[in-house]
């Protein structure tokens, strides 16, 4: 699926879910997260068809506890039924994803353990979901330093131990600090919807999901895959993943195996596939 062509509409949506959700995730240090925990796709959407069917309007304020009386109550009947056909097709039509997602996010804290850092934010299935908390969240280049997102299919944990990751491993695209601002956002967002959009080929049950690591020293953005053993597959999908993040010819991307990152101590870990292969 290509999932550009569908923005448009459902930037559309998420205009108008915007007007009645307020799930911003702002990387400052006023709790947020907290926000961020209780806040999902499906709210935002949900809130519009709430609000429109609970005769809200669009300042918030019910007209039911105005004027509880029979006109009132009549107005509102008459507000709920005429709602599916006044809404415009485009704003109310859902496009399925072939998966369903979950959005993880960590805010880096030395004196945590790094598990206690990760909290699912939200799960969507559908493009128009994307979208709506695609354009709600912050952009990567955003976060702060030490943060992490992660869209991995429902029922995997971002984690090395998860037993869909335990024999798997990551491509991983190192950001060149300097073009970061060209880069960053690009990667992450193009990543982000050639993954939900099931954009490598028949190679879409091999893939986890994709991560993106904000860092002084360099972000990187990754793409993890089930079965680290599988050279092909994770080729395959090595050299989709280069081609649709536009990297230049000369720059590599090399796969890492979960296990040999787990165990690392300090020193680089050597990379199971490189792109492009030497010769
Ligand atoms: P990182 O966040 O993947 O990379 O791992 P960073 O911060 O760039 O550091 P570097 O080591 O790659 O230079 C940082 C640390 O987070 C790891 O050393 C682990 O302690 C912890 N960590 C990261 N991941 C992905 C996992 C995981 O899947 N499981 C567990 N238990 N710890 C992890």
């Amino acid at each position: 699926m290509d999932l550009s062509s569908t923005s448009e509409a459902s930037r559309k949506v998420t205009d108008v879910n915007k007007k009645y959700a307020d799930i911003s995730l702002n990387d400052g240090d006023s709790g947020t997260s907290a926000d961020i925990e209780e806040s999902s796709s499906s709210d935002v959407s949900s809130s519009v068809d709430k609000a429109s069917l609970l005769g809200m309007e669009a300042d918030g304020e019910q007209t039911e506890t105005r004027s509880p009386v029979p006109t009132s109550k009549r107005h509102r009947e008459e507000k709920v039924s005429s709602f599916p056909i006044t809404m415009p097709r485009e704003l109310t039509e859902r496009h399925p994803l072939q998966s369903r997602w979950a959005l993880w996010y960590l805010k880096g804290d030395r004196n945590k353990d790094w598990e206690d850092c990760l909290k699912q934010v939200s799960l969507f299935d559908t493009v128009e979901d994307f979208w709506a908390l695609y354009n709600h969240i912050q952009l990567a280049s955003g976060l702060n330093w030490g943060s992490d997102y992660y869209l991995f299919k429902e029922g995997i944990k971002p984690m090395w131990e998860d037993e869909n990751n335990i024999k798997g491993g990551r491509w991983l695209v190192v950001v060149d600090k300097q073009k970061r601002a060209d880069r960053l956002d690009r990667y992450w967002m193009e990543l982000l919807m050639a993954m939900i959009g099931e954009q490598f080929e028949e190679h879409g049950e091999h893939i986890c999901g994709a991560v993106v690591n904000v860092r002084q020293k360099g972000d990187k953005v990754s793409l993890w895959t089930r079965d680290a053993l599988k050279d092909d597959v994770n080729l395959r999908i090595g050299q989709i993943l280069k081609a649709k993040l536009e990297i230049p010819d000369n720059e590599s991307i090399r796969y890492e195996v979960h296990k040999d990152s787990s165990v690392r101590t300090g020193s680089m870990v050597k990379p199971r596939i490189v792109i492009p292969q030497p010769h």
